[in-house]
């Protein structure tokens, strides 16, 4: 599907964003041992991140048996725990696990994280379905509004996109005044993950809107090096990728932000600090 140019994203910025995912809700521990699923791992892998230059943690969480859970009070209590310990911006996932119900998902608000990811439609997710059909991005795009969450758009395919403009065309800019879109790509029933596909969907952005990119397994350097050629952000993490070279696992989630730094360095656009990310991003100060 082509989406149609209508306007211009953001002009590239001095400062490179680097967003860590660091769990994810799709790998086992027992497989990934360096995955942090307990609280104490999440904050210790954090600090490591924002050290190594990230700014947004995107965050999903696991119960006491390693598996994702949406649990209220866990949330709440790592919401808490990563504002004490961090400057992050602490982005809460709403996608979940493809299993979980949208209540509980939409739910997720009520832990008042700084922001929140909102996938913009269904897509193929390997053999599973995520699904995010109108009627919930609606209900929960209103809601980040009321609670004062800023959303940051989650676009698999090109179809997103397209909703995306539905969806800001319907209620407004979002909550803070900014539009942020992370371009996930290379997932299995979504868009590849290679440079043309990547000026495609940029192009079809909203004015205005800033960017991230992250490219799902063996698209995460390709898509790495698109994104920073084409003037966009970064996201890295074992969420999307557990292998750091060619039989090499990731060791943890900082060697992934280190390296995205050093890149972003290169491409003489350093990372920014998570001060500099709230400008951008309409992020209120912690609260
Ligand atoms: N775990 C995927 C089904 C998000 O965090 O908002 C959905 C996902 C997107 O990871
Ligand atoms: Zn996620």
């Amino acid at each position: 599907m082509t989406v149609e140019r209508s306007n211009r994203p953001a002009a590239p910025q001095a400062t490179t964003l680097i967003t860590v995912a660091p769990t994810g809700a799709e790998l086992d521990k027992s497989a990934v041992p360096a995955l942090p699923v307990t609280l104490e791992e999440l904050v210790t892998t954090a600090k490591e991140c924002r050290e190594a230059g990230a700014a947004v943690i995107h965050v999903h969480i696991r119960d006491g048996s390693a598996r994702p859970t949406l649990d209220l009070g866990r949330l709440s209590e790592t919401v808490r725990a990563l504002r004490e310990s961090t400057d992050l911006i602490v982005q809460l996932s709403t996608g979940g696990a493809v299993t979980d119900p949208f209540e509980r998902r939409l739910a997720v608000l009520d832990a008042a994280p700084d922001g929140c990811s909102l996938t913009c439609g269904t897509v193929n997710f390997g053999d599973d379905v995520f699904m995010n059909p109108w009627p919930f991005m609606c209900e929960l795009y209103q809601r980040t509004k009321q609670v004062g969450v800023v959303p940051e758009f989650e676009l698999f395919d090109m179809g997103h996109v397209a909703a995306l403009h539905r969806l800001l065309d319907t209620y407004g800019p979002p909550f803070g005044g900014h539009v942020h879109c992370d371009l996930v790509m290379g997932v299995p029933g979504g868009m590849p993950g290679d440079a043309a596909t990547l000026v495609q969907a940029v192009a079809a952005l909203p004015e205005g809107a800033t960017w991230s990119a992250t490219g799902v397994g063996r698209t995460t350097l390709p898509v790495m090096f698109a994104a920073l050629a084409a003037g966009g952000h970064l996201r890295v993490g074992m969420e999307d990728t557990v292998t750091f070279s060619r039989g090499r696992p990731v060791r943890g989630n900082a060697e992934l932000v280190e390296r995205a730094a050093e890149l972003a360095g290169l491409a003489q656009r350093p990372a920014m600090t998570p001060a500099q990310a709230r400008v951008m991003l309409g992020v209120p100060d912690q609260r």
